[in-house]
């Protein structure tokens, strides 16, 4: 036992001296001097803390360290109590062995050894969720990214991979269910009311996939049986109450594992799959080998107490999360530079997947407005990087929409240009030569490129150049010769405050592209070029340059052109596209995404025209006969017709228009709408009253649809005035109180309370009063309150923080509430009194030292302040200094003020 006892207090503060947190960069990328080969873990779970004793057995890297003369350095974190070391059986003295609150350095160390060490740890304590830690009563893990420090001294790097047998020991009446990865290959009573359970996983992993859950749950059971006849046992293991929540992602495991089959030839390999659910968790859901720890609310889901959009979620992260058993478990990354290797493919995987379960065109609609909307502003602001950033201060920080799913555009990308069967033939390749490997985003190009013999040298500007590029697209008719040319003309902007002295290299990208007649007709393609023929009437041109002309022959009449077909590359495109051909692409073009993409186009320009001319505002008649058209059409699917009638959203808008007025936006936006709903007010109640169906709730595409436009068309009859606003009222209200689904009723309240509606209060009570128990609905309640753009939102959210349900230590119920309030409620938190932003860099303040990954996510919308206009960006600086000059900010927290400062 070592007589040296160190505890060091609070975690994950280390700006108590006031030094400021290092950059880490992928130039300095070296190979780790051991390997872990073998990782015994013994935790012994405790009311008031955890030992975890670890046996790791270690040898040298033969190509960076053949004569053993590195030290082995551990990482740990400041939260660890070393409490005993022993290398090879022998105690280690002071000389041998350093601590400080980030690693553990042994200075000499032979060739082979093993290294016996026990630390103490105080989970009960742990409320930045990291690390292990207690949710509701009972232990879990987060390890990714370096979560694992945090547990036990480690080579906490995802290049340094072992296999792991892990032994729980607990309370067994407290604990029953004791788990880890792998498979269970023993277990025993301890004495004294405890018991263990020891877990073994064969397959070779990185420590952030570690997972250890100890708790009173329920099971929920079924079975898969794989391709080639395996049977594998999967587990569900929720709180008593949400036992009967399950059944929808025990549904989309299911497909999930059949469709990775199917799709990418992907087999599971362990025989049982476990899923648990917490409800303090500061992201969705964790890939864990073998032991998926979720969010709540990515796995929960139940007709009464789940939206539509709550069970496309889960259903989506359900996949997700499985995915990765190939695409981030079996091959990994090498260091944390290359996260979109995992992620951005995943993300890619489950957008397929979600496609292929419902409507793609729709699925696709969806992920590009939220591309464009969130992952746009980041890549013009100052946390703006590259899908394989350079460096990072904290990695967590690093999750972003940039390397998910601009990532997944990437790989979107090379789908388009290697073809679907090119694609698969890649991936093959990347599987077999890197299966059970560390690998780089460049190993994954190059499997891509010897499949299928592509050269993909210039695509490769995507991993390492940041900014959203901008395509600008000309056009030329020659009547007399039958020709049409196109000219593509490409930028990349630099990025506000960072190091612009580089000139951004031209991209290569698929611009998938038809033309289209006045009648609505597509031209047969005749282009002397190497684009990539989809069919007669549909071309994939390659833009490589940064001018590139394209010439069509035999087009007999002026064409519109259909550019950038369902979405096929993250750039914005600016053509110059008058009122009529936008309102013919909405009706006539063969490309369900861009049918949907004219109509926000045109509903773009209507709203900019508002913007620009406040005085008198008026409805554009080209952008009502648009909409009519829509509802009239009874052949149209609703969830298109859905999508195609919300108008593009504030913070789209904002992100389009420089120093952009929120007040103007929503006002301008606002107007559009109700004049909408003033003029088609017939069509809007005959669309609800047709789509109204009270039948048994099943959350298919069509009857997701139906909602969606019954729902969409209430929220517009929501802003009628005068007689017709009490009528509705009553409608929304009757809807209310009779839905049978948590779709129906919370769209119907979110309509009464958005609009002060006089049935409001007494709606939110009753809400209250059915839904108390049910955390996840209550995040419901919270989060419609705080997104109504209506006054004094930002008291209401202030008092609703004094009380239950909300806590400031579960993620849920911060975005629920602060993050809904700053991030949904634009024209609430962007005030001009600042009072919004005050209020924010406060609950930051508070949550810097309870949660940083969540403090430094809620800091996002203060970073966007070059967007907005002077007064806003004055008090929104105002707010960052404010955060700068804190002590003890976590790195987490440095990182985004400091470089949204710069
Ligand atoms: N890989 C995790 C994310 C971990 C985030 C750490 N801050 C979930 C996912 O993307 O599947
Ligand atoms: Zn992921």
């Amino acid at each position: 036992m070592l007589e040296k006892c160190i505890f060091r207090g609070t975690p994950g503060l280390i700006m108590k001296d006031n030094q400021s947190p290092k950059p880490i960069y992928l130039k300095d990328y070296t190979p780790p001097p051991y390997w872990i080969t073998k990782t015994e873990l013994n935790f012994k779970l405790f009311d008031d803390h955890a030992e975890v004793y670890s046996v790791l057995t270690l040898q040298a890297n033969e190509e960076v360290n053949s004569k053993c003369d590195t030290p082995l350095i551990l990482d740990g974190g400041e939260d660890l109590e070393l409490q005993n070391l022993k290398l090879d059986g022998d105690d280690l003295n002071e000389e041998q062995y350093q601590v400080d609150k980030e690693k553990l350095t042994i200075n000499k160390c032979p060739k082979q050894f093993q290294l016996e060490i026990t630390t103490f740890i105080k989970p009960q304590f742990n409320t930045r969720l990291e690390g292990l830690y207690k949710s509701s009563g009972m232990f879990c893990t987060q390890c990714e990214a370096q979560g694992f420090r945090h547990i036990t001294y480690y080579l906490d790097r995802p290049d340094v991979m072992s296999t792991f047998v892990t032994t729980v020991e607990a309370d067994k009446s407290d604990y029953p269910v004791l788990l880890s990865n792998g498979n269970p290959v023993a277990e025993g009573d301890a004495g004294e009311g405890r018991h263990w359970v020891k877990w073994e996983d064969p397959f070779k992993k990185p420590c952030y996939l570690f997972a250890l859950v100890a708790g009173d749950l329920a099971c929920v059971e079924d079975t898969f049986v794989t391709c080639s006849g395996r049977n594998i046992a999967l587990k569900f293991y929720v709180e008593e109450q949400d036992r009967n929540k399950c059944d929808h992602a025990v549904e989309a495991l299911k497909n999930s594992m059949s469709w990775d089959e199917k799709t990418y030839g992907r087999e599971y390999d362990l025989d049982i799959y476990m899923i648990v659910a917490v409800s303090h968790f500061n992201m969705g859901a964790m890939e864990n080998k073998g032991l998926n720890i979720f969010n709540t609310s990515c796995v929960l889901a139940h007709p009464e107490t789940t939206t539509d959009a709550g069970f496309q979620r889960v259903e989506g992260v359900i996949a997700h999360e499985y995915f990765h058993n190939w695409s981030g478990n079996r091959v990994t990354c090498r260091d944390w530079f290359q996260l979109s290797l995992k992620e951005g493919f995943t993300v890619f995987r489950d957008e397929e997947f979600s496609s292929d379960m419902g409507s793609r065109t729709v699925k696709r609609i969806e992920d590009v407005n939220y591309l464009r909307t969130y992952q746009f502003a980041e890549d013009s602001g100052p946390m703006s990087h590259p899908i394989r950033p350079a460096s990072y201060i904290e990695m967590n920080n690093f999750y972003t929409t940039t390397v998910y799913q601009k990532g997944a555009e990437v790989v979107r990308m090379i789908h388009t240009l290697a073809g679907p069967e090119g694609f698969r033939k890649g991936c093959d390749l990347y599987f077999e030569r890197h299966d059970g490997q560390a690998v780089t985003t460049d190993d994954f190009v190059k499997a891509m490129e010897d499949a299928n013999r592509l050269d993909l040298s210039q695509f490769k500007n995507w991993y390492n150049q940041a900014g959203t590029p901008l395509l600008t697209i000309t056009d030329e008719y020659d009547a007399a010769k039958s020709e049409y040319s196109l000219r593509i003309q490409q930028q990349c902007a630099a990025n506000p405050g960072q190091d612009n002295s580089e000139v951004k290299k031209p991209f290569y990208l698929p611009c998938k592209m038809g033309l289209i007649d006045e009648n609505g007709e597509s031209f047969k393609l005749d282009i002397e070029d190497d684009g990539l023929k989809v069919s007669e009437k549909e071309i994939v041109l390659v833009v490589s340059k940064p001018d590139q002309s394209f010439t069509f022959n035999n087009i007999t009449s002026k064409p519109v052109p259909s550019l950038l077909r369902g979405f096929s590359a993250p750039v914005k495109t600016s053509y110059d596209y008058k009122k009529q051909d936008l309102a013919l692409l909405m009706k006539a073009d063969s490309d369900g995404f861009n049918r949907w993409n004219a109509g926000q186009q045109l509903a773009f320009i209507s709203i900019k025209e508002q913007i620009e001319n406040t005085e008198t505002l008026v409805l554009d008649p080209e952008l009502l006969v648009g909409m009519t058209v829509l509802l009239e059409d009874k052949s149209l699917d609703p969830a298109m017709v859905a999508k195609m009638l919300s108008l593009p959203a504030e913070a789209l808008i904002i992100e389009q228009t420089p120093l952009a007025d929120v007040d103007t936006i929503y006002k301008a936006r606002h107007f559009i709408q109700s004049a909408l709903a003033k003029e088609m007010k017939p069509l809007f109640l005959d669309v609800y009253h047709r789509n109204h169906d009270q039948g048994t709730y099943v959350p298919d595409a069509k009857s997701i649809g139906q909602r969606a436009l019954k729902n969409a068309a209430l929220a517009y009859l929501g802003l009628l005035e005068g007689d017709d606003k009490s009528i509705i009222e009553d409608i929304a209200y009757k809807q209310f109180k009779e839905a049978n689904n948590m779709t129906d009723q919370s769209a119907a309240l979110r309509t009464l309370v958005h609009n002060g509606a006089r049935q409001s209060e007494k709606a939110l009570g009753a809400f209250f009063t059915q839904w108390q128990h049910e955390a996840l609905v209550m995040d419901l309640w919270l989060g419609l309150q705080a997104s109504n753009p209506g006054k004094n939102t930002l008291n209401h959210v202030k008092s609703l923080m004094e009380k239950e349900p909300f806590e400031l230590t579960n993620p849920n119920k911060v975005r629920a509430l602060i993050g809904q309030f700053c991030m949904m409620n634009l024209v609430n938190f962007h005030n001009c009194s600042g009072e919004g932003y005050a209020f924010l860099s406060e609950q930051i303040i508070a949550l810097n030292s309870i949660n940083p990954q969540i403090a430094a996510r809620l800091t996002s919308p203060l970073t966007q302040w070059r967007s907005f206009n002077e007064v806003r960006q004055g008090l929104m600086v105002t707010e960052l200094k404010k955060l700068q000059n804190q002590s003890d900010l976590s790195p987490d927290v440095f990182e985004v003020v400091s470089k949204s400062l710069n």
